[in-house]
């Protein structure tokens, strides 16, 4: 794990060099390369690796992806958005730099990531075009986007209610959980299989299990939301809970999310298991994902 977080962070600090104009770059490289867990590219690679394939040939993918999850993270904690002071336990980036800045810096990690897939000559132009094109639904309205704004959407219509009162809707949670959260980590997953060249019933047995871990992943979220400390997770916690938001925990409260999550986890382990898959790091992340 730590040997992938360090080829991903070499490789992000290589790809976002200062140059003119320093201020969006410097405004790139502040989110990137905070120290986040890097998940998303740790998983890229790892399926690249247990499908048999060269671990480098995914890495530009794999750093594109986690360029794609700062900028989410970037405009996530804008004013607009979710209002969020802090981000990996320093100040957001609109709070360094200005929003004009944050957006900007935001759109250009958007459009550089997808530039560093292309790129990328050691895979061939029909793998990188299905890459590009699982990035662009996974990033736009097909995806990110999508669960932004249905999770928006629902925090004002919980407003000056409760979750339980509104009666909300468990497809609404599982669609804002499956396209605001599991969708990076099925391209992340999903990408690592195609750039090893792994056959179709491998790479949906990544899309699933991206499905149930991003899910998961969510879950344990919400509840560290309500139980964890700043230091632990880098931002402003209680957040969910003061604005309304439909998470699994208004909806199941703490512990029927917590059965939701150890369910879920079962599940990931059972398709590994299914799957033949033997990965260390696979189960680290499970294991520390089920709190
Ligand atoms: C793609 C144009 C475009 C817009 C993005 C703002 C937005 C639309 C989507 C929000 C997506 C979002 C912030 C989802 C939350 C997912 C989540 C639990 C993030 C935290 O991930 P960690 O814990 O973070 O892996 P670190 O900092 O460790 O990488």
């Amino acid at each position: 794990m730590e040997n992938y977080i360090k080829l991903v962070d070499e490789k992000l600090d290589d790809y976002l060099r200062v140059q003119y104009p320093e201020s969006i770059f410097e405004s790139m490289r502040y989110t990137v390369l905070l120290p986040g867990k890097r998940l998303r590219p740790v998983l890229c690679l790892e399926a690249c690796r247990i499908f048999g394939g060269n671990v480098a040939h995914a890495l530009p993918a794999a750093c594109a992806i986690e360029m794609l999850h700062a900028q989410s993270l970037i405009h996530d904690d804008l004013p607009c958005m979710d209002n969020d002071d802090f981000r990996r336990g320093k100040p957001s980036n609109h709070k360094v730099f200005g929003e004009a800045v944050a957006v900007l810096a935001g759109d250009a990690l958007l459009t550089f990531a997808p530039q560093m897939i292309i790129e990328n000559s050691a895979l061939s132009a029909e793998t990188t075009l299905r890459i590009i094109k699982e990035y662009c639904k996974a990033a736009g309205a097909y995806g990110l986007i999508a669960g932004q704004i249905v999770d928006i959407r629902s925090e004002t219509q919980l407003a000056g209610s409760t979750a339980a009162t509104l009666n909300p809707q468990p497809s609404t949670l599982s669609f804002i959980q499956t396209h605001k959260t599991a969708v990076l980590f099925k391209l992340a997953l999903r990408t690592g299989a195609m750039a090893a060249g792994a056959g179709e019933d491998k790479i949906a047995a990544m899309t699933d299990l991206g499905q149930k871990l991003g899910t998961a992943f969510q879950i344990a979220d919400d509840i560290l939301d309500e139980t964890s400390t700043f230091e632990q997770m880098g931002k402003t916690l209680g957040k969910d809970k003061d604005a309304n938001k439909l998470t699994a925990v208004s909806l199941y409260g703490l512990e029927g999310a917590k059965q939701k999550l150890h369910t879920l986890t079962d599940e990931c382990f059972a398709v590994l298991k299914t799957q033949n898959i033997q990965s260390k790091i696979f189960e680290k992340t499970l294991n520390k994902i089920r709190i």
